[in-house]
């Protein structure tokens, strides 16, 4: 057994000391510590007798530490310590650069890391914590392994089955030129692989273009505000990032749900980068690709490199391969491409690229996201059987409570998106949204508290369906300001909510994303990460029970989502729903989109 000499060269602060000797002992070492207010020669002279094969010293006081720590090392030389025992340093009085410069054979700083102590006092190369959060989900989880999709409720289950064979009957010979784009565009991908010439195929599919993305390909000419990327820029980041990232800090504290997700989308595929190693350094589990909305009204998708001046980031194959280059190999990536006239193509390309998950809603989009209720549909479902044919699972954000949906209605039309997902063999992620929504203020719903609502907005699903539950998109939308403290508490307040009642994934704001003026900055997206990572240190593993009045939220919830269902089963309809606003009205704040109307085919 190793003996590990432990001292705290310090007159008061020797707690980090007894927590070392406590975690050394349950290690299985000798560890022997030594009381405050020790000298550097009672050290040494310990060291004699004890014959230890590794000083751990700590020192938490700001004053002479360059003295006392330098007469330490003196002191080990002279004695003959030094040849046979290492010497290591820690405490809130050390940096890196000041160990280093000392002599001493390791230096600890910021929060105690117990494999590299082990590792040191084994004196081997840094390895990941083996036991611990840093190793937790290091594997890219499945979000939605072992779910079932067993619907609990059998009434609703009938009336999903009656809506879903409705709407796949009607989409059945139609097709859009949304998705003859998107077949091209696999066609193009497999010339590509095989080295094949597809000048003819890319005619074809410049045919199907709006014009300013015909001009691209035939003239050269870049939308306004689009310019290229410079291959030095492109060059610049290869040199920072091409190498291994060395841990993975997670933010959970107990648990090993729920993930964590954030978006990126500043426009610039290499700023999104950069968001995308800091939010990994802080412990991000998974990001969202954002494209910008003008990408989303224009039939056809531009090539290569490309940056622009406004929110959200081109969607190309070779930015999107750019971006994922950079990504930890645990990251989940999720492209989202649920609401606008490229939705099936988006599907592929996130596939060529290497995409986790999908995001499609066609309720959302073809309301709130402003395409036509008939072309999303066609497009959505096809872009539902990409995603079964990939393996890859989709999620479906409930943001159209944003623009003043009652919550029943938009999960409504979340759950016929997750049953039109099923039968196509689709594996949904039904996302309700954690928000102050335009419904709750205006109604006083939420005027006590944030917690029964937003709690029997989770819990209702559980009472419908054995389902994954991830709350976005982001969660605490409506309660954030500029402030970027608030905003960042606020999610974290949100997020830890939904950890206690055990969701499976969490999609968080930066703290300056509701009010960002500008692209969204890498100092507020740590913000949150942060203050999520300390809330859930707060709580630990205590889970959330219903109050009596979140219980009855919940039932109403319950019992509106069927009457809702069951209006939209009787309409026979489900585009018609969406026109006519039963998933959502004109009166509620939701409008039919009109972008791509008239261009469905069949
Ligand atoms: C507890 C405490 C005390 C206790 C100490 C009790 C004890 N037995 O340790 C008491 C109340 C006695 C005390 C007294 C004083 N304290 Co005091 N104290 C603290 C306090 C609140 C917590 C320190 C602590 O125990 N943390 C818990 C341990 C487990 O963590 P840690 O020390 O941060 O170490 C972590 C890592 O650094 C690492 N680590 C540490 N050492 C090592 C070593 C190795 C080898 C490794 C691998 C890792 C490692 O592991 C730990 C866990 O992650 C801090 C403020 C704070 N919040 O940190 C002030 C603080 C350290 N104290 C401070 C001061 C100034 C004093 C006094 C001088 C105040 C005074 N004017 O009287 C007196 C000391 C008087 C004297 N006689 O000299 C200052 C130091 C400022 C500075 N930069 O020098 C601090 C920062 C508070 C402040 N901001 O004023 N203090």
């Amino acid at each position: 057994m190793k003996t590990i000499l432990l001292a705290p060269l310090d007159p008061v602060h020797d707690n980090a000391i007894k927590l070392l000797k406590r975690k050394l002992d349950e290690a299985g070492y000798n560890a022997i510590s030594m009381p405050p207010g020790t000298t550097p020669e009672e050290v040494i002279q310990k060291s004699l007798t004890e014959k230890p094969e590794v000083i751990l010293v700590s020192r938490t006081l700001g004053y002479k530490v360059a003295e006392i720590l330098s007469q330490l090392l003196d002191l080990a030389e002279a004695s003959g310590v030094r040849d046979t025992t290492r010497i290591g340093i820690g405490g809130m009085a050390i940096t890196k650069e000041a160990g280093a410069e000392l002599g001493f054979d390791g230096c600890f700083v910021g929060e105690l890391k117990m494999n590299e102590v082990i590792d040191f006092i084994e004196n081997r190369v840094p390895s990941v914590e083996l036991t611990g959060k840093s190793n937790q989900l290091r594997i890219k989880p499945d979000i939605t392994a072992g779910y079932t999709y067993k619907f609990y409720d059998p009434i609703i289950e009938e009336l999903l089955e009656r809506i879903t064979s409705q709407t796949l009957a009607w989409v059945k010979d139609k097709t859009t030129i949304g998705i003859e784009r998107a077949k091209i565009r696999t066609e193009l991908l497999e010339c590509e692989k095989e080295g094949n010439s597809h000048n003819q195929l890319l005619d074809k599919y410049i045919s199907l273009c709006d014009p300013e993305i015909q001009n691209f390909y035939k003239y050269h000419t870049l939308p306004d505000g689009v310019r290229w990327l410079g291959q030095s820029e492109i060059n610049r980041v290869s040199d920072l990032f091409n190498v291994p990232h060395p841990d993975f800090n997670s933010l959970r504290h107990t648990e090993k749900k729920p993930l964590f997700f954030s978006q990126y989308g500043t426009g610039c595929p290499i700023m999104d980068v950069y968001h995308i190693k800091v939010s990994e350094a802080w412990g991000i589990d998974g990001v969202f690709h954002f494209d910008p909305s003008w990408n989303a009204q224009k039939e056809g998708l531009l090539e290569g490199h490309l940056t622009h001046e406004y929110d959200g980031t081109i969607l190309t194959l070779e930015n999107l391969q750019f971006i994922h280059h950079f990504m930890e190999p645990y990251t989940l990536w999720n492209v989202r491409g649920h609401r606008g006239l490229n939705t099936p193509e988006t599907q592929v390309l996130g596939h060529a690229a290497g995409a986790d998950l999908f995001k499609i809603n066609i309720p959302y989009g073809s309301t709130a996201g402003g395409t036509d209720p008939q072309r999303l549909t066609v497009d959505g479902i096809y872009s539902l059987m990409l995603a079964a044919q990939y393996g890859i699972p989709f999620d479906i954000p409930g943001n159209d409570e944003l623009s003043g949906v009652p919550p029943y209605k938009t999960f409504a039309g979340i759950l016929i998106m997750m049953a039109l997902g099923l039968k196509l063999g689709a594996r949904p992620i039904p996302k309700p949204l954690l928000c102050y929504s335009p419904y709750m203020t205006i109604n006083g719903l939420m005027d006590d508290n944030m917690i029964d609502m937003n709690v029997a907005k989770l819990a209702v699903w559980r009472d419908i369906v054995d389902t994954p539950i991830w709350p976005g998109e982001p969660v605490g939308f409506m309660t954030h300001t500029s402030d970027r403290v608030q905003s960042a508490l606020q999610t974290s307040l949100h997020a830890s909510l939904a950890a206690t009642m055990d969701v499976d994934a969490v999609t968080i704001a930066s703290s300056d994303e509701a009010y960002s003026k500008g692209p969204i900055s890498v100092q507020a997206r740590v913000d949150t990460l942060r203050a999520v990572r300390d809330q859930l240190r707060f709580q630990g593993s205590i889970k959330t029970t219903l109050s009596p009045a979140a219980e009855s939220i919940k039932d109403e919830i319950h019992e509106k989502i069927t009457e809702t269902l069951s209006i939209i089963a009787d309409r026979d309809d489900f585009v018609a729903s969406i026109y006519e606003g039963l998933i959502g009205s004109q009166e509620d704040g939701l409008y039919p989109g009109r972008i791509g109307a008239g261009t469905v085919n069949g």
